[in-house]
């Protein structure tokens, strides 16, 4: 199977990179984190960019907080899907950096989840691996079967405790 790459601006977002590394474990797909920044560490990130798919890897995941330009400067030297995760940031909440990861050229895209939606982009990943991957799809469609069956049960709590 093809691995995918986390990577992020600096260690202060790994709590929410994380998050994406935990789910993509769930469903025994190989990855790699790194620490690599658009602005402090250039070089390391535009190398790692052009070695990725030569290195096996099938999508990359870039977080970044404030004037985040990780996701596409790494979108912008591989032909691999980027999904960016825009970070909560103290001063603006995470808007500046969902403005900078989402607003992409045309050319080279970016696919932008929510502020710290690391989750979804672990997500996305699968459902991109899982393309080429008969197993990794019916996991995940069992997957999204449960989440529908526990969100089922809560209604079924509420309407039991209220509708009478
Ligand atoms: C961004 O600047 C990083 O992705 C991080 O979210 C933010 C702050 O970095 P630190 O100053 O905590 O290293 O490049």
């Amino acid at each position: 199977m093809k691995k995918v790459a986390i990577i992020m601006g600096s260690d202060s977002d790994l709590p929410v990179a994380e998050k994406a590394a935990g789910k993509l474990a769930e469903f025994g797909v190989p990855f790699e984190v790194h620490i690599f920044s658009a602005h402090r560490t250039p070089d390391a990130a535009r190398d790692f960019a052009r070695g990725a798919r030569e290195a096996g890897f099938g999508a990359i995941i870039a977080a970044a907080g404030m004037a985040a330009h990780l996701a596409g400067a790494i979108a912008a030297n591989t032909i691999l899907p980027v999904v960016g995760i825009p970070l909560k940031s103290k001063n603006l909440d995470g808007v500046d950096a969902l403005l900078s990861t989402v607003q992409m050229p045309s050319g080279i895209p970016v696919a932008t989840v929510a502020i710290d939606g690391a989750v979804n982009a672990a997500l996305l990943c699968v459902q991109m691996l899982a393309l080429g991957d008969e197993a990794l799809a019916e996991k995940y469609a069992a997957y999204r079967a449960a989440e529908t069956e526990k969100v089922l049960a809560k209604n079924a709590a509420v309407e039991e405790r209220f509708n009478h």
